[in-house]
C-alpha cells in the first residue's frame, strides 16, 4: 500500500475509533481502512474499552478474532450502536458507493441496523459525482447471473461479472458480484430503484442516506470530520 495513504487511512481510522464508548455493540466494517479501525479499537480494549462487534465478512471476523475483540451476532443484538467502514467513493451529500471488497450486501444489513454509520477514508475517495471513478457493484443470486447482466447491459451500465481469473468471485452470501461502470451517475435515487426492480438482484453498493459522519484523512495527519447535514465542498 502507497505509505502516505496508508497514513491517512490511519489517521481517519484512530479518529473513528475514539466514537467507540464503553458497552457499545459495534458493526465492523470490512477494507483495508475499517482493519485499520479494528486495530485501533483493540488498542482501545487493551486500555480498558468494553465493546463489542458483529463482523461484516469473514474475513473482519477473521481478523476481530486475532485482535481479541468479542463478537456477538445480530441475533444477541438486532439494533447497534455505531458501525465504522470504510468506502470506495464519498459525494459531498455523503452517500457512498461501497463493495470493492465485495461484503457490501452484509455492510449494508449493519449499516441500516445501526445508530450511527461513520465511515473512514483517505481523501483519494472524495468525489463529486458517485461512480466517477469506481465501478458500482451489484450481488446477484447465481441463479440470475446471465439474465442480470442482459438487463444491465440492456440499461447501459456496462457490468463485467467479477472474477479472479477465471472463476466467478462468490461472496459470504454465496452471490456473485456484477462491477457496472457506469460513469458518474446522476441520479443515484433514481439507480437505486431501477437496480432493485430487476429479479436476482439480491443488493448494490449505493449507500444513500445511510451515513451520519464521514472521517477523511488528509495529508500530514489532518483529520476532517463532516456530519451528516454539513454537506462537504469537495
Ligand atoms: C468492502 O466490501 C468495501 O465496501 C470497503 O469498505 C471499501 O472497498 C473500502 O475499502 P478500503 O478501505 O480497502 O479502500
Amino acid at each position: 500500500m502507497n505509505g502516505d495513504i496508508d497514513a491517512r487511512k490511519r489517521a481517519a481510522a484512530e479518529r473513528a475509533a475514539t466514537l467507540a464508548e464503553d458497552g457499545m455493540v459495534l458493526g465492523l466494517g470490512t477494507g483495508s481502512t475499517a482493519a485499520l479501525a479494528l486495530v485501533a479499537l483493540a488498542a482501545r480494549m487493551r486500555d480498558g474499552l468494553r465493546v463489542v462487534g458483529i463482523p461484516s465478512s469473514r474475513a473482519t471476523e477473521m481478523l476481530a478474532t486475532q485482535l481479541g475483540i468479542p463478537l456477538v451476532t445480530l441475533a444477541d443484538h438486532p439494533t447497534l450502536d455505531l458501525t465504522i467502514d470504510g468506502a470506495d467513493e464519498v459525494d459531498p451529500a455523503l452517500d457512498l458507493i461501497k463493495g470493492a471488497g465485495g461484503a457490501l450486501l452484509r455492510e449494508k444489513v449493519l449499516a441500516a441496523a445501526s445508530r450511527r454509520l461513520v465511515i473512514v477514508v483517505d481523501d483519494s475517495k472524495l468525489v463529486r459525482h458517485l461512480g466517477q471513478r469506481s465501478a458500482l457493484p451489484v450481488e446477484v443470486v447465481p441463479f440470475a447471473l446471465p439474465t442480470v447482466v442482459h438487463h444491465l447491459r440492456e440499461a447501459g451500465l456496462r457490468p463485467v461479472p467479477r472474477q479472479i481469473g477465471e472463476t466467478l468471485t462468490v461472496t459470504d452470501n454465496g452471490n456473485h458480484i456484477i462491477d457496472c461502470h457506469t460513469g458518474p451517475i446522476a441520479d443515484a435515487r433514481a439507480l437505486d430503484r431501477q437496480l432493485r426492480a430487476i429479479t436476482g438482484v439480491v443488493d448494490h453498493g449505493l449507500f444513500l442516506g445511510l451515513t451520519s459522519a464521514v472521517v477523511i484523512g488528509h495529508g500530514q495527519d489532518r483529520v476532517v470530520v463532516h456530519p451528516r447535514g454539513e454537506p462537504g465542498t469537495w
